[in-house]
């Protein structure tokens, strides 16, 4: 089986989990996304692991790459189900977990695994969707609802704080605007704001990798034109050093659909930027 980059030798010491959720079951436009683990693994061993930005490597992290999730094909509860258990388990020992979507609809099942250690969770989300519809075509699990869904979830809807966003329904963005903190469009400023006030608070980021511009990132199921570029992506993950990460998800990378792999490559930088700078951060038991 093929692991992340620098992946540690054993996961009893290691303070963050990483493992994939191939999952393509609520997507809306192309699928793909289920290949994104792999792909995020392949093109992280020809990336290096020293990030010259952060002026350290990944030898410095602390991390195991326990591989992917098993889904029953089409069996969304199920998969959400087991994505909740596995990420409660290891949350509720003190493990940090980074998991690889998977279409968006994952993070539901890992956000509720969370929320068993940590009540009083923020999730941050990155997105060129808002996310927040109630139902998409007819149904409540899609990746078109998971926010409305991470919303009913927390101890308040004010807990998911929303960025960057570009696109959704009239009535889901001002649902958002009443119910959740909603920033349309706007990226680095806001940010930095709302991450001031979550000091010492638990975090969770979701980072839907359709939040970029699709020049940068081509290879996702639902692209949205305009968007945030790379640079300013690394900018916001680099906000987050010194800040209570418990958890976090890449998710939407579509390899099928990429470009000579670009998008999987930055998948792959990402995972390496996040894992240096808080890989080597105490765990709370
Ligand atoms: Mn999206």
């Amino acid at each position: 089986m093929m692991r992340f980059l620098k992946s540690g030798p054993c996961i009893r010491d290691a303070r963050w989990i990483l493992f994939g959720a191939p999952s393509d079951a609520a997507v809306s436009r192309r699928g793909g996304a289920q290949y994104a683990p792999d792909a995020i693994r392949w093109e992280s061993l020809h990336i290096e692991t020293y990030s010259p930005y952060l002026g350290e490597g990944l030898g410095k992290a602390s991390f195991f790459d326990v591989g992917d999730l098993f889904f029953v094909p089409g069996d969304i509860q199920s998969s959400l189900l087991k994505i909740e258990k596995v990420t409660s388990s290891f949350a509720r020992k003190g493990k940090r977990v980074f998991i690889l979507g998977g279409d968006h609809l994952v993070s539901l099942g890992s956000v509720k695994g969370v929320l068993s250690k940590f009540s009083d969770l923020h999730v941050v989300h990155f997105d060129a969707h808002a996310d927040l519809r109630d139902y998409y075509l007819g149904s409540k699990y899609s990746h078109a609802t998971v926010m409305r869904r991470v919303a009913e979830q927390l101890a308040s809807p004010r807990h998911l704080h929303q960025f960057a966003i570009r696109s959704g329904t009239r009535e889901e963005i001002e649902w958002g605007k009443r119910n959740v903190d909603l920033h349309l469009i706007d990226f680095l400023e806001p940010l930095k704001e709302v991450l001031g006030k979550l000091e010492g608070c638990p975090i969770y980021v979701s980072l839907d990798i359709d939040v970029l511009d699709p020049s940068f990132a081509p290879g996702t199921g639902t692209p949205e034109p305009e968007g945030v570029s790379v640079t300013d992506l690394f900018k916001a993950l680099r906000m987050f050093k010194g800040h209570n990460v418990v958890g976090f998800d890449l998710v939407e990378i579509s390899p099928p659909v990429d470009v000579n792999g670009v998008t999987s490559v930055l998948g792959a930088k990402i995972v390496r930027e996040v894992l240096i700078m808080l890989g080597g951060d105490s765990v709370d038991q």
